[in-house]
């Protein structure tokens, strides 16, 4: 950017959704929203949209909660405080408070926002940005907001070509030449092709531009509308599609990759083999997510812990670890780690061995277990000899095993176990 050219970023405000119920991580949700999910070693989910926010130097954020916030909003408090008041920087926690009728909740995500109207005004800005707080990706937000305002659009929206296979779980588009969305269908069952490619469908991230007054018309009679569900997705860009200019903004165009021929790394982790696959590809000799970029870093909150170590106790067993992630706090004793993304103070203890193994913060690892292809939830204390991936069928009498072969393991399964 040239240093005379406006940064839009500084004008913009981002409003991260991060209220959805998100089920398909079974028991890593039960107790926490899927933005709250730890993600990569050090982070959470959340921390990917917050810090994309920041880096592309938007000041101005807003967080809209409601199921199983606990978790999100202490992780939120603790860690994002890298903002200035003195220079009316904020992150500002909304959660379904009722301010805006005391029956109601958010209904959907256009309703979120709507809700929040009185907020988003007092913030003075001209360029809303909606974002989920639910994706793995980096991206610069300032090259978005400039083609929504290139583009002369009533929306932008971020899009990227998924398999058709998989893109009924996202709303898809067509575009004309100039990428101005000519169609819109949410969800459809059988996903229509691309012109180029009959098995890509081009699919909204859910990721969002507008001018702000124009939003707030739109939320407004949204919100009067009693045959709306109030969700951006079902309702609001279907409608402009129809009656507006909605304009597609292309991922690859400002996603921050890991190298100049690295590929568009963005990643939907919903379901267990996903958020495994994710976090365990982190071990690769070069990942397509690049955690080690000074240039991009992931804010999060960071515990004062000290680094990690490897012992033995018994002469003959190394703690050991290859091919690994081991967070500060770990204590790899006589084990031998393998492919393996370990979180926070994980501790292990000899003769046992993780192989293909993402363990949460905070886990216990007793003598002589032997795990393979799991993901560990926090807090864990695998007993002494707890053997896993190696027979399905008694992997799936006590724990969950997803459709690609992954074990989750939680305390309850395991106490479940304990007292049968
Ligand atoms: P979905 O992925 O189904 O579709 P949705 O359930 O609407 O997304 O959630 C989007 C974001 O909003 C998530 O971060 C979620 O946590 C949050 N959210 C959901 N309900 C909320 C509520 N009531 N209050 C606050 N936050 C809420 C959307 C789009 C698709 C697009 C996909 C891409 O509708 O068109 O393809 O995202 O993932
Ligand atoms: P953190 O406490 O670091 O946010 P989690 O994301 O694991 O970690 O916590 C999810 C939520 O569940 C938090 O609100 C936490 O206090 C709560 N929680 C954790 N373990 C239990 C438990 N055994 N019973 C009830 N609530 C729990």
């Amino acid at each position: 950017m040239a240093p005379h050219e406006e940064r839009l970023s500084r004008r913009s405000m981002a409003f991260i959704l991060a209220g959805g119920r998100g089920s398909r991580l079974h028991e890593l949700t039960d107790r926490r929203v899927k933005p709250a999910v730890y993600f990569g070693g050090k982070s959470r989910i959340i921390d990917f949209a917050l810090s994309n926010a920041l880096n592309s130097g938007i000041r101005k954020m807003a967080l809209a909660t409601q199921y199983k916030a606990h978790s999100l909003i202490r992780h939120v408090q603790r860690g994002w405080n890298f903002f200035r008041a003195e220079r009316n920087e904020f992150l500002d926690i909304l959660p379904a408070s009722q301010r805006y009728d005391e029956a109601m909740w958010y209904r959907g995500t256009a309703d979120a926002v709507a809700q929040n109207i009185d907020i988003i005004d007092s913030y003075g800005v001209d360029y809303v940005l909606i974002l989920a707080g639910d994706h793995i990706y980096k991206m610069d937000y300032e090259l978005m907001i400039r083609h929504h305002v290139a583009a002369g659009a009533d929306v932008t929206i971020g899009c990227l070509t998924v398999p058709r296979s998989e893109a009924s779980a996202f709303g898809v588009m067509a575009v004309d030449e100039s990428d101005v969305v000519t169609g819109f269908l949410e969800k459809p069952a059988d996903p229509p092709g691309t012109p180029d490619d009959p098995e890509l469908t081009l699919a909204s991230m859910g990721i969002y531009v507008f001018r702000w007054d124009l939003l707030r018309d739109l939320l407004i009679r949204d919100m009067q509308d009693d045959n709306s569900s109030h969700d951006f997705g079902k309702d609001l860009i279907p409608d402009i599609v129809r009656h507006g200019k909605a304009q597609a903004h292309r991922f690859p165009d400002s996603c921050v990759r890991s190298g100049p021929d690295a590929p568009a790394y963005w990643r939907d982790v919903g379901t267990l083999d996903a958020f495994w696959r994710a976090n365990i590809d982190l071990t690769n000799f070069t990942p397509d997510l690049n955690l080690w970029d000074r240039d991009w870093p992931i804010w999060t909150y960071s515990e004062l812990v000290p680094p990690a170590k490897f012992i033995h106790d018994e002469p003959d067993r190394r703690g050991s670890a290859v091919s690994s992630l081991i967070s500060g706090g770990c204590i790899i004793s006589g084990s031998e780690i393998r492919e393996s993304l370990l979180f926070t103070q994980v501790h292990t203890n000899s003769y046992s061995s993780l192989d293909r193994a993402v363990v949460l913060p905070y886990v216990t690892v007793a003598r002589h277990a032997r795990l393979t292809n799991v993901i560990i939830d926090r807090g864990v204390r695998i007993p002494e000899g707890l053997v896993v991936g190696e027979d399905p069928g008694e992997d799936a009498r006590w724990f969950r095993v997803s459709g690609g072969g992954i074990t989750l393991i939680t305390q309850d399964m395991l106490d479940r176990r304990e007292a049968s």
